[in-house]
């Protein structure tokens, strides 16, 4: 074991900061070789004896990366008529929230009742948790789910538009056997009860002959008895209504109605609770909502399909839009039961609509983050609305670093505000300088997709050395994207310590870091498509010298940095191939973590902390995606630095 660890250091190649820091390496060498040999973490985490970077069979296309964009469509039923006074909101999650879900993104429907868009997310997350107007589904997100256009969710799946069916469904297809399990929407609806007696408490049912017979608005149920009659039933305590226990020939189809009254451009939401009791197979049910105008003529069956329902309560949930010559719309279950001793109960029908939005940018109040500013509407964060990422640089590019990415570590949260129409308005990125295990004076800057004339103001940054040159609105001249610079001397954004190397020694005092907060304030809302998705891409600039930019793997310079210094020395970036930042080896000088990671002591290269760190490399990204948590067996603890307060 000690042969091996010896081997780590004399195979090390000799880098500018070995030479820059020469006096202090054989002491820093000795303290350093003391604490390996005390552990076994370097030697039971590489039985391949791979104990450096330069030992990694790095894929060629891999570039380090631990998150990734998804690209998602979501479709809702065609029943809702989204424009640009109605576009509602979906959030995504990175599971179901009421389970500790943390909130990734939310946003609006086009005219053409989609959204279309990328989600970045760790690859690690396998699901995503989608909530809308009309329900909530779990969603797999893992590579091998979804294909190169991406994740497709379809709300409208079991939505219909034909009139109520009075012959049995069998040889259809079965619209319930869904891909997916639909939830009931836990999107907050507010409004009063549109229809009377909702929840079947009262036994006060009038009697239509078939379901289209005209009825009034009288806020009162009424059972259809053209194939016999639903009940009123109590259901251990409980009333609910149910298709007939015993009815003649095992033949029954027929439903309850009621009437509301409606507008045109009214959003309705129809949802009841629907389960079965006894053999399930050949019951099916419906709700309907059925708009009509002022002389009760048919605009249209919108519905929504539950056949085969279980013995669960579900709810089900449809959504319609009334069409042009809406006066009043019939809210109908229909079902069908084949069955003796088998019943669809129903119960807890509820009605609401229209929807109030007071700033009138399509998104309802309560779903509005910005109820009474037309220009705002949603916020949404990355990594998450609660925790930090980290990016963590090695500074010495195009030279070989030591590859304890923690040269420059920088966490950061951002929160983002979106126009009903998906374009940023403005985000927050908190930020907030770890360490700087560097003698060089580094900035840190971030390139964004769009005219950085679509900005108004940039501010929260901390520029001091003069050479970052800035156009009026905050952010860097002579550039085609939007380069916003945070700060050009990163030991300004942090405290002393003692010693160049802060934070990354053991033995060296610990500075508390602060928190500092850019904001970015837009003209022009841009989408996201154009501006890319946070953290964007970020990069340091080495040593005051403005063309000597450092990016993530596979990420391109902006047009300030220096040309002649790709390929040189251990960088072997090839614009023709789009290869950026990595050396033969394919080995980075920069990582992005969708946690606040704990990095490296300074000099321990990062597969000696992180034990599954070579695998995950080596595979290409596939195997241990989240090599970074804390899970058991995952790191060296003596090789990762620990601050004095969390010891
Ligand atoms: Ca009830
Ligand atoms: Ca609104
Ligand atoms: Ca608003
Ligand atoms: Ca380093």
């Amino acid at each position: 074991m000690i042969f091996n660890v010896s081997i780590c250091y004399i195979d090390k190649n000799i880098n500018l900061k070995y030479i820059i820091m020469k006096t202090k390496i054989s002491i820093l060498l000795s303290l350093f070789a003391f604490l390996v040999v005390l552990s076994t973490g370097c030697h039971r985490s590489n039985p391949d004896n791979k104990t450096t970077m330069n030992d990694l069979n790095i894929p060629d296309g891999f570039t380090f990366e631990t998150t990734h964009e998804v690209p998602v469509t979501i479709k809702m039923p065609s029943t809702i008529n989204f424009n640009d006074s109605y576009r509602s909101r979906f959030n995504i999650y990175t599971a179901n929230p009421a389970e500790g879900g943390k909130l990734l993104l939310s946003g609006s429907f086009d005219n053409n009742n989609m959204f279309t868009g990328k989600i970045k997310v760790p690859v690690a997350l396998s699901e995503i948790y989608v909530t809308t107007i009309v329900g909530d589904l779990t969603v797999q997100i893992t590579t091998d789910t979804f294909k190169e256009d991406g994740v497709i969710i379809n709300f409208g799946d079991d939505y219909g538009l034909n009139p109520p069916d009075t012959t049995e469904p069998g040889g259809k297809s079965i619209a319930t056997e869904e891909a997916f399990t639909m939830h009931a929407p836990s999107t907050t609806r507010t409004g009063s009860n549109m229809v009377g007696n909702g929840d079947f408490e009262t036994n006060d049912f009038g009697s239509i002959y078939f379901w289209s017979t005209p009825h009034p608005v009288d806020n009162r149920w009424y059972f259809t008895q053209y194939q016999g009659s639903m009940e009123w039933y109590d259901d251990g305590g409980d009333h609910v209504v149910r298709t007939p226990w015993t009815e003649p020939g095992n033949y029954y189809y027929g439903g309850v109605s009621q009437m509301i009254d409606a507008n045109p451009g009214d959003v309705i939401t129809l949802s009841a609770d629907i389960k079965s009791v006894g053999s399930k197979n050949r019951l099916y049910s419906w709700i309907y909502l059925i708009p009509r105008t002022a002389n009760g003529s048919i605009l249209a069956y919108y519905n929504l399909t539950y056949y085969h329902p279980s013995s669960a309560w579900t709810t089900k949930t449809l959504v319609a839009t009334m069409p042009s010559g809406t006066a009043s719309c019939q809210v109908l279950v229909w079902t069908n039961d084949y069955t003796a001793n088998a019943a669809v109960y129903v119960d807890n029908v509820v009605v609401t609509g229209p929807i109030t939005d007071s700033d009138g940018d399509g998104v309802d109040d309560d779903l509005d983050d910005y109820p009474n500013d037309p220009s705002m509407a949603f916020n949404v964060y990355y990594p998450n609305e609660n925790d930090w990422g980290t990016l963590a640089y090695e500074d010495l590019w195009p030279g070989e670093g030591d590859y304890d990415f923690n040269d420059l570590v920088l966490d950061y949260h951002f929160k983002s505000i979106l126009n009903s129409s998906n374009q940023l308005v403005k985000y927050y990125m908190d930020y907030s300088t770890r360490a700087v295990g560097a003698s060089l004076i580094n900035g840190f800057g971030l390139m964004m997709g769009g005219d950085p004339t679509n900005i108004a103001s940039v501010t929260g940054t901390q520029l001091t050395e003069n050479y970052i040159s800035l156009t009026s609105n905050g952010t860097e001249n002579n550039q085609t994207n939007s380069v916003i610079f945070l700060f050009d001397n990163a030991f300004n954004t942090i405290g002393a310590s003692g010693s160049q190397f802060i934070n990354t020694k053991p033995d060296v005092a610990y500075v508390d870091p602060d928190t500092n907060q850019l904001v970015v304030t837009y003209s022009t809302p841009t989408s996201t498509d154009v501006t890319g998705t946070a953290p964007y891409n970020p990069f340091i600039v080495v040593d005051r010298d403005r063309g000597k930019e450092v990016h993530l793997a596979g990420e391109e310079p902006t047009d300030l940095a220096d040309n002649a210094l790709f390929g040189t020395w251990i960088d072997d970036s090839n614009p023709a191939t789009g290869k950026w930042y990595q050396t033969a080896n394919n080995l980075p000088w920069a990582i992005d973590l969708p946690v606040s990671f704990d990095y490296p002591v300074e000099q321990v290269e990062i597969l000696n902390a992180y034990n599954h760190f070579r695998e995950w490399a080596e595979s290409g990204g596939s195997v241990y995606t989240d090599w970074y948590e804390d899970n058991t067996g995952y790191r060296v603890q003596e090789n990762i630095y620990t601050p004095p307060a969390s010891k």
